[in-house]
């Protein structure tokens, strides 16, 4: 057990304690001092501080984070760094990329109630939710941070995007903990993760948490179990025999832009799921909808009803009590008595679901979560218990793949080329394998043995990747980006030389 959510982020004078030795630390290397450079000649004076945070893989737990429930990532050594500095000439900001072909200079008022226009994605909208996290938290706080000035910036980021590997969270982790840092601000790694989670809902998707929990809070060796309400994270140690690679399906997740239709819309499906149930098991309806936020929140209801019913698992007043034909908006309004345009009618993002939500699979959705958190809950006591490390990883192994079932036919939340990448990592000596993040595109992860890895991704690459590199959907120069294996990195970290 660890209390480290308590601690401030990190502060080094060296690249040593984040990225070890070896080749990791001469990649870092290079990357700092091409970023010290580039700064100086884009605006003409040094940076005053770097900050990084890493992406994550999620290993159990998936689209249960902002239900409430626990989850399990660890977080991947590619990260994203910000190098800044203030600006006290100009009131504005400018957000700069090492990559500046495809990603052009973004330029922003220096006005932390600026809206960003959601409408126009820009790459550079990131930096602004820390931004504007950071003078959120302040106000709430009544710290006096004075008139806005403006802020140069700098970013380097190598977490694959639209991956399903977090790089939007280790962009707006660094981002908020750079601009704390040039600030002189200083706040525990729980708060900058809660901070953090809610400011990344500026670019319109309504993020669980565990993104931005894990960035914070990663240790160097150690996957961590992630709880919520309140925020804790607690050291994992995975098998020593098993190794978890992680494999592209090489079609773009994109949550931000399609979150209408998936992200948001299953959050408003578990929502709306949680209110049905509360109020069949006796809740009155605007009881429910004042008071019901998540499945978490009725977890408790459904425990009773199954205690009635001689039974231990709250699955069981969903079968009962939700039926599995999709409910029309109609249906559900005659029982919340409310229409949904009106509930929701403080939340823009949620109202842009039902706007154009054709129906709503209650019973799918309410069943993926409670079984997912089970899952998450039984991973950890597997790697906490002593059985054989042959028999620990076969049945992790059996855990992923029904994660995966559950994310592919309950939530729905896979795609077809997912699909033939987990099968073939099946097929191929993974002990277990599924989708990892949001789904709908991005990475899967596979649970293999240490010894089988190097054969494992070259048959991966034979029978996935090589029939895309001939059709020139990737080259075979950059496939190292899109299959390897990782250990558990270490978190967010400020750096000051
Ligand atoms: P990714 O994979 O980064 O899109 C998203 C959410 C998580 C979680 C997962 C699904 C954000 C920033 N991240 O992750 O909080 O809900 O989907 O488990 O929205």
């Amino acid at each position: 057990m660890t209390n480290q959510e308590e601690f401030p982020v990190p502060v080094y004078d060296t690249l040593e304690p984040i990225y070890g030795e070896g080749s990791q630390l001469e990649e870092a290397r290079i990357r700092f001092e091409n970023l010290k450079s580039k700064f100086l000649a884009i605006f003409g004076q040094p940076p005053q501080v770097f900050a990084r945070s890493p992406g994550r893989v999620n290993l159990i737990g998936e689209h249960i984070d902002y239900e409430g429930y626990s989850v399990l990532p660890m977080a991947i050594r590619q990260d994203t760094i910000v190098a800044i500095r203030k600006n006290e000439d100009e009131r504005i900001i400018r957000v700069a990329n090492v990559i500046d072909e495809k990603y052009t200079t973004c330029t922003y008022p220096a006005d932390p109630d600026q809206e960003l226009d959601l409408r126009n994605h820009r790459w550079g909208h990131y930096f602004i939710c820390g931004y504007k996290g950071y003078y959120d938290y302040a106000k709430l706080k009544g710290v006096d941070v004075g008139q806005p000035i403006g802020i140069d910036v700098l970013v380097d980021g190598i977490v694959p995007t639209g991956s399903g590997l977090s790089s939007s969270s280790a962009f707006v982790c660094s981002s908020l903990i750079a601009i704390m840092t040039a600030f002189g601000a200083k706040f525990p790694k729980k708060q900058i993760a809660q901070v953090s989670c809610e400011c990344e809902r500026h670019v319109g998707t309504q993020s669980g948490g565990m993104d931005q929990a894990i960035s914070i809070m990663a240790k160097n060796g150690f996957a961590q179990l992630i709880d919520f309400n309140p925020l804790r994270a607690t050291d994992v140690q995975l098998p020593v025999g098993g190794s978890f690679v992680i494999a592209h399906s090489l079609t773009d997740s994109q949550k931000a832009v399609t979150a209408a239709k998936n992200y948001n819309n299953r959050i408003v499906e578990c929502r709306l799921a949680s209110i049905v149930l509360g109020i069949k098991l006796g809740m009155k309806p605007e009881e429910a909808i004042s008071r019901v936020k998540t499945l978490s929140d009725v977890e408790g209801l459904c425990l009773s009803f199954a205690n009635s019913h001689k039974s231990s698992d709250p699955i069981l007043a969903v079968k009962e009590l939700l039926k599995e034909e999709p409910y029309t908006a109609e249906e559900i309004e005659n029982i919340t008595e409310e229409k949904l345009t009106s509930f929701f009618s403080s939340n823009p993002a949620y109202l842009n679901v039902v706007e154009v939500a054709e129906h709503y699979r209650l019973h799918q959705r309410a069943t993926h979560v409670y079984s997912e958190a089970q899952r998450v809950h039984a991973f950890q006591e597997i790697v906490s218990s002593n059985l054989s490390q042959e028999k620990m990883l076969m049945k992790l192994g059996d855990l992923m793949n029904e994660s995966h079932y559950s994310c592919s036919v309950l939530y729905e939340c896979s795609c077809p080329e997912l699909e033939e990448l987990v099968n073939i990592c099946r097929g191929n000596g993974a002990l277990g394998a599924r989708l990892t993040g949001a789904g709908w595109g991005g990475c899967a992860v596979a649970l293999v043995k240490e010894g089988m890895v190097p054969e494992f991704i070259l048959n991966l690459k034979k029978k996935f990747y090589q029939s895309r590199i001939e059709r020139g959907i990737i080259t075979e120069n950059d496939l190292d980006l899109y299959i390897f294996a990782s250990k558990p990195s270490s978190g967010a970290a400020i750096l000051k030389f």
